[in-house]
């Protein structure tokens, strides 16, 4: 077993086998069963256009699977991954799970401060990067994590591998490797975060491969599904909701999508009849509008899943007109916990709501400040536990003492209502985030890197409203001396330090003295009040 994480009381963990949730098989096995009842289908497209059969990914996961396990990489090891949607990803990811391993899935944008950071908590063995992706050297960002990070032995390159190892080398006859413990952490996923650093998420086999198998049911993947990856194939959306596992494990085929563009993804719907994807509400709102020009033949697309941040009523409502599919809402976390609008929702849930619980073994809680359950319909923090919702965050006892109530119950930050149905309504946020589109940006992450700007005297960082992503970032800054840095000073600065360049913020607001709340915390909710006015002024 893997140390340093919560694994659910045993009377949970009896009834969520009980009950069929947890199969007891191993992740990768999702690949193996389709590899034998059905070697000749096609498994998945690559971004270059090759066309994969399960019998082909099967074996060369197991190839490099051999070949992890030659190198050294041993049952238990953490190993950071970060690639793009490419087949390598892929590949990858299954040898690792086979070779024993634990990925440690990060998204292409992070840099330098997040994979340090998530390398040195994992303490992590290896470090898996593409050779250049859109003109970032990222075995230039390995070298500097790696002399960061003494426990990463190995770096591991798709392309190029320079003074590393390549992907394309870690070849071998394959091995009978022992099965990891179905129990066991199969992966760790990376928190949207609303502490100063980043946290890990452990998902399980049985966690995960219910949450994949569940949600493809509910999405009725089959088959004949073809799922387009349009975000990051790392992010649980794209992953395992249904995603890439969910459609390998019905038997469906996966295209990988090397950018959300709408020509890029459009062109792909339109070749390889894609029938479902996933995207957050900034994409969705672009493609609506780029159905106007883009003259390509999006017929075969029948579900548009859309989640990460809030989609409003308005665009929600223009979904199945303009692309003539059905629209399902997703609130989804990494944690675990998915709420989806079902197929056969009218249109009001379908456009009003987030949709509802997966399981029928999720419990949710609607609490207000004080902890207690506020009377039905009316809004409040959602708390959340079932059988593929984390019990702790890896290696973060304190955190975690904090974030779970003491029955196991995840706090998640978020504000909701029930309806009768059972539907959720998101209403808002309990926790420091910027949500940008769906990307999570820890205020305090933030505030202790601007921090270190030698003109900066304080920070605080809100979000401020914006009609395509849902909201940006502002930071606001007490100067240090007479010249406090402009937005793209601090962008400069904090890309210099290695942030991830999503969480640069959009603007910056200079301010003498912060406002106050009664007990003398920095009052946010007034300096967003202040924002979103001065922008309704400019506007
Ligand atoms: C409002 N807020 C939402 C929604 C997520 C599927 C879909 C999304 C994620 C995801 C995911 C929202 N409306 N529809 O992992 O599998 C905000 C909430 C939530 C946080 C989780 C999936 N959908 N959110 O976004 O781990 O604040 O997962 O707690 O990145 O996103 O962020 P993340």
């Amino acid at each position: 077993m893997l140390d340093g994480w919560v694994p659910w009381p045993e009377p949970f963990a009896r009834r969520y086998r009980d009950a069929g949730y947890w199969e007891g098989r191993p992740l990768d096995r999702l690949l193996r069963d389709r590899a034998r009842t059905d070697p000749d289908r096609i498994a998945l497209v690559g971004a270059d256009g090759a066309r994969w059969t399960y019998a082909a990914l099967d074996a060369r996961a197991d190839r490099t699977a051999a070949g992890l396990h030659r190198l050294g990489i041993a049952a238990g090891d953490r190993v950071v991954v970060q690639l793009p949607n490419t087949d390598a990803f892929v590949v990858l990811f299954f040898a690792l799970l086979r070779a024993g391993a634990v990925p440690v899935l990060t998204l292409p944008a992070h840099r330098e401060s997040e994979i340090t950071h998530v390398a040195e908590m994992a303490g992590a063995v290896a470090y898996a990067v593409p050779d250049l992706l859109d003109g970032y050297d990222h075995r230039a960002l390995a070298r500097t994590v790696r002399a960061a990070v003494p426990s990463l032995a190995h770096v591991l390159v798709a392309g190029e591998a320079a003074e590393f190892t390549a992907l394309d080398d870690l070849d071998a006859e394959p091995l009978e490797l022992p099965a990891p413990d179905p129990g066991d952490v199969a992966l760790l996923l990376l928190s949207g975060g609303t502490t100063g650093k980043p946290k890990l998420i452990p998902r399980t086999h049985d966690d995960y491969t219910y949450n994949a198998r569940a949600s493809a049911g509910i999405c009725g993947f089959d088959q004949d599904t073809v799922y387009l990856v349009v975000l990051p194939t790392a992010h649980n959306f794209a992953l395992a909701c249904p995603g890439l596992l969910g459609t390998l494990l019905v038997g469906g085929t996966v295209v990988l999508s090397p950018t959300p563009s709408p020509e890029d993804a459009f062109a792909l719907i339109e070749r390889e009849k894609v029938t479902a994807t996933a995207v957050v509400p900034p994409i969705a709102l672009l493609w609506l509008d780029a159905v106007e020009w883009e003259d390509a033949d999006l017929s075969s697309l029948a579900l548009l899943q859309v989640g990460g941040s809030k989609l409003g009523a308005e665009p929600a409502a223009r979904v199945a007109p303009a692309l003539g599919c059905t629209l399902q809402q997703v609130f989804g976390m990494a944690e675990g916990l998915l709420n989806y609008t079902r197929l056969d929702d009218g249109h009001d849930l379908v456009t009003g709501t987030q949709g509802r619980p997966l399981s029928p073994d999720d419990e949710i809680r609607v609490v207000d400040e004080d902890g207690h359950d506020v009377p039905p319909g009316e809004r409040g923090e959602l708390l959340t536990r079932g059988p593929y919702t984390l019990r702790g965050y890896y290696r973060a006892p304190e955190h975690n003492a904090r974030t779970f109530s003491d029955d196991g119950f995840y706090r998640t930050g978020d504000l909701v209502r029930v309806l009768p149905s059972g539907h959720l309504v998101v209403e808002g946020r309990a926790k420091d985030q910027i949500n940008r589109g769906g990307d999570k940006i820890s205020a305090e992450e933030l505030e202790n890197h601007i921090l270190a700007h030698p003109a900066v005297h304080d920070a605080a960082v809100v979000g401020m409203p914006d009609a395509a992503m849902g909201e940006r970032t502002c930071a606001y800054l007490v100067p240090r001396g007479p010249q406090p840095p402009t937005q793209r000073e601090l962008a400069g600065f904090l890309a210099g330090r290695g942030v991830a360049g999503y969480k640069l913020p959009d603007r910056v607001e200079v301010v003498e003295v912060f406002p106050r709340t009664s007990v003398g915390k920095i009052d946010k909710k007034e300096l967003g009040r202040r924002i979103a006015e001065r922008l309704r002024a400019e506007d």
